[in-house]
């Protein structure tokens, strides 16, 4: 008999956001086909070409500021507020939709555009303006340590603990709108079926792990999202 739900984890990815307007990563048309990868999201890259790199990130956190929150991240939000168990979202996005959607169990692994590191004081600052012109870290006031809050490829992933704790506990894991090719957001699956959840996928298309989730539904997130929520 399939043991009750009361604690939930829910992955999301680059496609909860693609409905309103944000590129993904690696779809046809996505970010990457405009961009190698290893030419603007790796700490080398930056130190190769930091103008390269602050430029591309100036650029998109510009671009979230215009775009809001769409049916799938109204709907992650509302179960969010409703549901009287464990819940954690675990977003590998960098835009802010689900905060203002009204999420407030969230994680972001992959960091925010919406913020700023002094990797001199290191100490994360809310940003949304520019990178580009060297601003004076609002804490410690060093001009030219600030970079984008982002996790890059090689560097750790944030909150790992307690997404784990989260993931082990875990009696249902829904992920949603992403393409499984990153680690080590892809092996969460894994992870949360050796803890006996039940797993669920929810994206445009299999993904790379779809043959690890005991269900996958194919379609775009927000007629998904909902209507599993409701
Ligand atoms: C829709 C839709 C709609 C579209 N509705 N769906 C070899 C083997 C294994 C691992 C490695 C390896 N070599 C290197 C590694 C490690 C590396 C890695 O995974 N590399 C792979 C390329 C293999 N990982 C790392 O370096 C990570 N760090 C790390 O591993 O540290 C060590 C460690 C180990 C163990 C535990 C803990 C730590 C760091 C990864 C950092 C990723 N950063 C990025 C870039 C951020 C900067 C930026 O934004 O510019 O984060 S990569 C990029 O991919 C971004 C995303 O968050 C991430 C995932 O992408 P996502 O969200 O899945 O997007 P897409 O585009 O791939 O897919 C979208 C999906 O949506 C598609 O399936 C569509 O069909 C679907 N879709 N419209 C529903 N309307």
């Amino acid at each position: 008999m399939p043991r009750p739900i009361k604690n939930i984890v829910i992955l999301t990815g680059a496609g909860v956001s693609a409905e309103s307007g944000i590129d993904t990563f690696r779809d046809a048309g996505g970010l990457w086909e405009q961009h190698r990868v290893e030419d603007v999201a790796t700490p080398e890259a930056f130190v190769r070409d930091p103008d390269l790199v602050l430029r591309f990130y100036d650029m998109r956190r510009e671009a979230i500021q215009t775009k809001a929150p769409n049916a799938a991240h109204d709907a992650l939000a509302r179960l969010d507020a409703e549901w009287p168990g464990e819940l954690l979202i675990v977003t590998q996005n960098i835009d802010d939709l689900h905060e203002r959607a009204g999420a407030k169990r969230l994680i972001h692994m992959h960091g925010e555009h919406l913020n700023a590191w002094c990797t001199a004081c290191d100490t994360r600052s809310q940003w949304t303006g520019s990178l580009i012109d060297r601003p004076a870290c609002p804490a410690c006031g060093m001009v030219g340590y600030l970079r984008p809050d982002i996790v890059w490829f090689g560097e750790m992933p944030y909150q790992m603990d307690e997404i784990y704790h989260a993931l082990n506990r875990a009696d249902l894991f829904v992920s949603v709108g992403t393409s499984g090719a990153v680690y080590p957001a892809a092996g969460f699956v894994r992870e949360a079926r050796a803890s006996g959840a039940r797993t669920l996928e929810l994206n445009m298309e299999p993904s790379q792990g779809s043959h690890w989730f005991d269900e996958a539904r194919q379609g775009p997130a927000t007629r998904l999202v909902p209507a599993w929520v409701d």
